[in-house]
């Protein structure tokens, strides 16, 4: 049964684990694909406004930049000299500003009219667009390559320089996330300042000039106050694979929680469903335990005086199985309460001609602590001694001294001295291979003792058992208590006993467990009955 159950269980559990591992993994595909392009539209999303955030601030440099040329007085240029306020206004501009580092006007023709302190540079070729970056300039001294920003201001242009560095780190400054950004000429297609890596950008969306590329990592994006130039930029591959990861971890996890939660509860319930528990409970509800009755015979009277309820399971399988298959377990999960409440119910119901014939005739039931711990089983059982109309007298209940209860408990004590005084009887079971002593017999009101078949089957083997017999029969007999052996099998058992005043016997050699139609049968043809 137990190997059954075992196998049965065995064979769930691999099931269920090989389909929850499909399932689990089916369902984190799922959600890592979801998720991920989720997480793919918002880090584009954040990519696109940190790109527009640059576009905006880089507007809002060439706006303040030109915003300077606008404030210069006018002056009347045609003579083809420059005024000197005009060259100290200059100075000016490029000391209070904090990225010019030179500024010059030339006329219509790009002849230089006038420049600022240190300015010693050709204009390069005008363009007709206006506002307008030029460059990179090399200087011919200086280490720093320029930019023009220039703007048409009536009939003479305006220019401030910019070097390269300021530009590269205002770029650097204001871009997150990046791992490529350029400002790119559009006349002359080609990338004219650059931070990071260009090989990273995909040219491809340089020849579409459109904001929808393919890549979704990399843009490209005008200017707004400046005609020939756009913003390149792409963002940053390990920073995007790394947020991807951190997102996906975020929501991978509390799904793997869950799942491993649900994993364990179905494995528990699986266990539970597959346990010897549980089978008792299903035994229990369709009553499939049943009494069999092993008779004890009165030596003095020379006829069965009792018998001893054993308890059997019939299975679903037609299988017959002994209480040392399922009796500890049954303790263990407390069911053993409501197994021999059912169990004294069908005895008693059976017996129940047996017992109200023959007064002198007990039935013996076998207890352990775990029906003492449990108030409702007293209930029970007196609930069915009155149901019955059985008296006390006709009942006796054994408590195996295997599993004793501790001597001290008081309700215990109390409780059996409370059964000894309704007038039941109170046997001590398989004495002998426990640990009571005589202070434990005191104790509780055993009116009772059965040897254990061990001491019995010793009888005339000449084992040190052997002589614990007439020991246990002595102390006995001085505290009073009747003593029946168990596991009588032989003629020379019998004797043995009978000669050390033992009254009472059980085994096989007068009757193995047997079904109640058959202890009714044994009584009549022995004589036990009236
Ligand atoms: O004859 P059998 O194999 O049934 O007995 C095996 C053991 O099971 C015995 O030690 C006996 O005390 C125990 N046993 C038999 N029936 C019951 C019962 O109804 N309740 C308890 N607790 N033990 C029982
Ligand atoms: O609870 P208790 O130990 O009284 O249960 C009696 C047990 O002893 C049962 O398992 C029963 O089958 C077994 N039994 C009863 N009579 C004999 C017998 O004469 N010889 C042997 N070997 N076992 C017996
Ligand atoms: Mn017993």
């Amino acid at each position: 049964m137990i190997t059954k159950l075992q196998a049965e269980q065995a064979r769930l559990r691999y099931q269920f684990r090989i389909g929850w591992l499909v399932f689990t993994l089916l369902i984190l595909a799922a959600v890592a694909f979801v998720s991920l392009e989720h997480i793919r539209l918002k880090i584009r999303g954040e990519f696109q406004q940190h790109a527009n955030h640059l576009v905006f601030k880089l507007d809002e440099l060439v706006e303040d930049v030109l915003e300077i040329g606008h404030k210069l007085p006018y002056y009347d240029t045609r003579s083809g000299h420059c005024p000197p306020q005009l060259t100290e206004k200059l100075n000016n501009m490029v000391f209070n500003n904090l990225y010019v580092s030179g500024a010059m006007v030339s006329d219509e023709s790009n002849h230089t009219l006038c420049s600022s302190a240190g300015l010693n540079l050709p204009p390069p070729a005008p363009d007709q667009q206006s506002p307008v970056l030029l460059g990179p300039i090399h200087p011919a001294h200086g280490n720093n390559d320029v930019f023009l920003l220039q703007q048409r201001l009536g009939q003479y242009r305006v220019g401030m320089y910019l070097i390269r560095p300021v530009l590269e780190d205002f770029i650097r400054k204001h871009s997150v996330g990046m791992d490529f950004v350029g400002l790119y000429n559009r006349n002359n297609n080609s990338v004219i300042v650059q931070t990071g890596n260009l090989a990273a950008f995909d040219n491809h969306i340089l020849r579409a000039d459109n904001r929808d590329s393919n890549n979704d990592f990399d843009v490209t994006l005008p200017l707004q106050n400046l005609d020939n130039i756009s913003l390149l930029a792409s963002s940053h591959p390990v920073d995007r694979l790394q947020q991807m990861g951190r997102y996906l971890a975020l929501v991978m996890l509390p799904f793997l929680l869950l799942s491993w939660l649900f994993y364990r509860y179905c494995i528990q319930l699986i266990q539970h469903r597959f346990s010897l528990e549980f089978a008792l409970m299903r035994a229990l509800k369709k009553e499939q335990f049943y009494p069999v009755y092993q008779a004890i015979y009165d030596e003095e009277q020379q006829r069965f005086c009792g018998a001893e309820v054993l308890m059997r399971w019939h299975t679903d399988d037609d299988e017959t199985l002994y209480p040392d298959q399922f009796v500890s377990e049954a303790e263990a999960s407390g069911l053993i309460v409501p197994m021999t409440l059912q169990l004294i119910e069908k005895a008693l119901h059976e017996c129940h001609a047996l017992l109200t014939h023959n007064a002198a005739f007990y039935l013996s039931f076998n207890l352990s602590p775990a029906h003492f711990r449990d108030a409702q089983f007293f209930t029970g059982f007196h609930e069915l001694c009155t149901r019955y109309a059985i008296p006390p007298r006709q009942l006796m209940l054994e408590m195996t001294e295997r599993e004793l209860f501790n001597k001290d408990d008081a309700d215990v004590a109390q409780r059996m001295h409370d059964l000894r005084k309704r007038g039941y009887l109170l046997t001590l079971d398989d004495f002998g291979t426990g640990h009571s002593n005589l202070q434990y017999l005191q104790q509780f009101q055993f009116n009772y003792l059965k040897i254990d078949k061990l001491f019995v089957h010793s009888i005339g083997t000449g084992a040190i058992t052997e002589t614990l017999n007439q020991s246990i029969i002595t102390m006995a007999h001085s505290l009073h208590l009747h003593v029946i052996a168990e596991g009588v099998e032989t003629q020379i058992q019998r004797d043995y006993l009978h000669k050390a005043r033992v009254r009472y016997i059980q085994g096989w050699f007068y009757s193995e467990a047997v079904t109640i139609q058959r202890l009714t049968h044994l009584m009549e043809q022995s004589g036990s009955v009236t």
